[in-house]
């Protein structure tokens, strides 16, 4: 698929997203969300991907929401397929076998702060604006943001920002615990790019499993979801991985995964 909307590299096993729609703030439109779909999709499949960054292009937005342009006048049809698009990027970056960061560089509201949720981790320069104010378009968050923010930071505070529309900037969003880490601007990505290289190195089986235990093992009981975690790590030791992780620890050497 040919981008417009988007910038996509992968170097040394790193995938970057990088949102690029400067005059609208890197607003996700519909056209967009589809080439985030895209490229989603070759990150999950091709096994030189070995980590995925999320990033908005230039230095004002990470994503400043849901083009509010393109969605005034939406009709329900169309809303619907927007919603279903939305939904199943969310749950494609959240689930595929491969860590995710998002390098949030500026705003990041509404669906911009719904996409930093659905990446493993997020890491902020201080400049950073986080929030949902939906509401003060009449609308609430629509692809997951009344869900992945209360599990992220707790109910009651995800109802402060999403009842209010307020927005938060990177050290609070950290304080609440809806960010990992914040750097200076000027080292969110070489920091981002440091750290995914070096989830990359390790064992590609075993990170799968460990999003696999702990995404489909949240939502059900503690005892279904400590059976879940025992059959990924039997798993882990049916690898080469495990051997040599383990070999490598006894004989002193870095390990050298292949994800086998
Ligand atoms: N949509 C469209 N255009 C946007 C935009 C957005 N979300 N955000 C900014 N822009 C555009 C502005 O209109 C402006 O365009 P021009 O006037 O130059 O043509 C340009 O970007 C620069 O913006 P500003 O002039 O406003 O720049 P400032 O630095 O003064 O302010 C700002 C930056 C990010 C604080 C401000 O632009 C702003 O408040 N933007 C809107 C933020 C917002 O409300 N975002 C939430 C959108 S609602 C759904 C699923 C999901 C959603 C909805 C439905 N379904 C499944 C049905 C999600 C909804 C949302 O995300």
């Amino acid at each position: 698929m040919e981008y417009k909307n988007i910038l996509f590299s992968v170097e040394e096993g790193i995938a970057t997203i990088a949102f690029n729609r400067p005059k609208a703030m890197n607003a996700m439109n519909g056209e967009t969300m589809e080439e985030l779909y895209d490229a989603a999709s070759v990150c999950k499949k091709d096994s030189a991907v070995k980590a995925l960054i999320l990033t908005g292009a230039g230095e004002k937005a990470f994503v400043a929401g849901a083009d509010i342009a393109q969605m005034q006048n939406m009709k329900p049809a169309e809303i619907l397929s927007f919603m279903e698009l939305g939904h199943e990027t969310m749950r494609l970056i959240e689930t595929m076998p491969k860590p995710s960061i998002a390098a949030v560089n500026g705003y990041a509201l509404g669906g911009g702060t719904e996409i930093t949720m659905a990446c493993d981790m997020r890491f902020a320069s201080e400049k950073a604006v986080f929030g949902q104010p939906e509401i003060l378009l009449g609308i609430i968050p629509g692809w997951g943001g009344t869900q992945r923010l209360a599990r992220l930071v707790g109910m009651g505070r995800a109802k402060e920002l999403i009842l209010s529309g307020e927005q938060i900037n990177a050290q609070r969003a950290f304080e609440i615990g809806l960010v990992n880490r914040v750097y200076p601007p000027e080292a969110l990505m070489d920091e981002t790019r440091k750290f995914a290289r070096k989830l990359a190195a390790l064992s590609g089986f075993a990170t799968k499993m460990a999003k696999h235990a702990i995404n489909y093992g949240y939502d059900i009981s503690i005892d279904s979801a400590n059976r879940l975690e025992m059959q990924c790590i039997a798993q882990c030791f049916s690898t080469d991985d495990q051997k040599e992780g383990m070999s490598a620890f006894l004989e002193k050497r870095k390990p050298a995964f292949t994800g086998r």
